[in-house]
């Protein structure tokens, strides 16, 4: 018996020197120690051993059991670090290589310049506001004082959503101010942007859709001066402390006097000309046109619950896009809506 155990060892210790890899090692336990395996065979035979025989019999094959396991578990170890070894070679990494360029995104040029308008207005102390684009046609026209029957009313240059043209996609941001003008007292000091909806067909100029910034200033002794000082302080913010500009009257329903706003062109510095040609930023004006203001007409601030005897107050309007294309000189606004990176890029 002792011979066998002394064999089992031998071959065992052996074996396990051999075992490649952790699923050899745990078959070979399997068959050294488990109740089918040869140590327990001989272990069986115990019985058939004298009582002097049996404790040192026992002891050896407790030694043999002992030995084997110390030899699987430095096996089971030197396995495990030679296949982290191998996977660690494996997955070295070249931190040499250079790294992937990370491309970050901005913001849309339209965005930067109507966050640039509204820092200035804001810093002026107006608020901005928001409101609906699906708008009421008493909100959009009446109340500004455009009655039935106004071409702007017209089919053909409106988005109606029913029969009696009373529910409309907003042609201006003006029903946001006329909101406001409901729910709040003087003074009131707003800027409303957003989009507005015209039936346009979409060329280098014009687009169905566009952004425009309006704002409303009515308080008490509210004067031209002051249109004037607002607008002024922004272009200027814009455009530079060096631009021209210049006011000229003009006529809208909502307001009462009105003017439109020019600023020098800067192609060819009020001119009209450029070596002899017509200059082609300003089609030989000399100005461009910037915006459109006035006094608020008494009847809107009537036809708001606000007394006109008491208050008066200013109004702007502006295409965001036409200011875009002015500050970024860009010359076709539907680049603006194509969102084409190589453009987008340019920003
Ligand atoms: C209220 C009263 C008056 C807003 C105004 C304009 C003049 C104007 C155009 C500029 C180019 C529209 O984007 S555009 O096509 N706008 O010329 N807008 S005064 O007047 C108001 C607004 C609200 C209650």
């Amino acid at each position: 018996m002792k011979q066998q155990l002394e064999q089992i060892k031998a071959t065992a210790l052996a074996a396990l020197d051999a075992a490649a890899n952790p699923v050899a090692l745990e078959e070979l336990r399997v068959k050294l120690l488990g109740k089918k395996g040869e140590l327990t065979a001989v272990l069986k035979q115990m019985g058939k051993l004298s009582a002097e025989e049996r404790p040192v019999m026992g002891q050896l094959a407790n030694a043999v059991r002992a030995d084997i396991e110390k030899k699987l578990e430095e096996r089971k170890t030197a396995l495990d670090a030679a296949a982290l070894e191998a996977k660690l070679a494996s997955e070295s990494i070249d931190v040499t290589i250079p790294g992937e360029e990370i491309v970050m995104g901005h913001q849309h040029p339209m965005n930067m310049v109507l966050q640039e308008i509204k820092d200035i207005f804001v810093g002026m102390g107006y608020q901005v506001v928001d409101g609906p684009e699906v708008e009421l046609a008493s909100y959009n026209f009446t109340r500004l004082n455009i009655e039935e029957g106004h071409p702007s009313r017209d089919r053909s240059d409106t988005f109606y959503f029913n029969d009696e043209d009373s529910v409309l996609l907003r042609t201006q941001t003006s029903p946001m101010q006329i909101r406001a003008m409901e729910i709040s007292e003087p003074p009131i000091c707003i800027l409303a942007p957003g989009r507005v909806f015209r039936k346009d067909e979409a060329d280098a100029t014009h687009s169905p859709m566009f952004h425009q910034i309006e704002g409303l200033v009515v308080a008490e002794n509210i004067t031209m001066g002051d249109l004037k000082g607002a607008l002024i302080t922004l272009m200027k913010r814009i455009y530079g402390q060096d631009l021209q500009m210049r006011f000229r009257p003009h006529h809208f329903p909502f307001t009462e006097p009105s003017c439109e706003m020019d600023m020098q062109c800067h192609k060819c510095h009020g001119t009209g000309e450029v070596d002899g040609q017509v200059c082609s930023t300003c089609h030989g004006e000399g100005w461009i046109e910037l915006l459109g203001a006035g006094m608020v007409h008494p009847e809107v601030l009537s036809n708001c619950g606000i007394d006109p005897e008491k208050y008066s107050g200013f109004a702007f309007g502006m295409g965001l896009e036409r200011m875009a294309m002015g500050r970024l000189r860009i010359n076709d606004l539907r680049l603006i809506f194509d969102n084409d990176v190589r453009f987008l890029n340019q920003f």
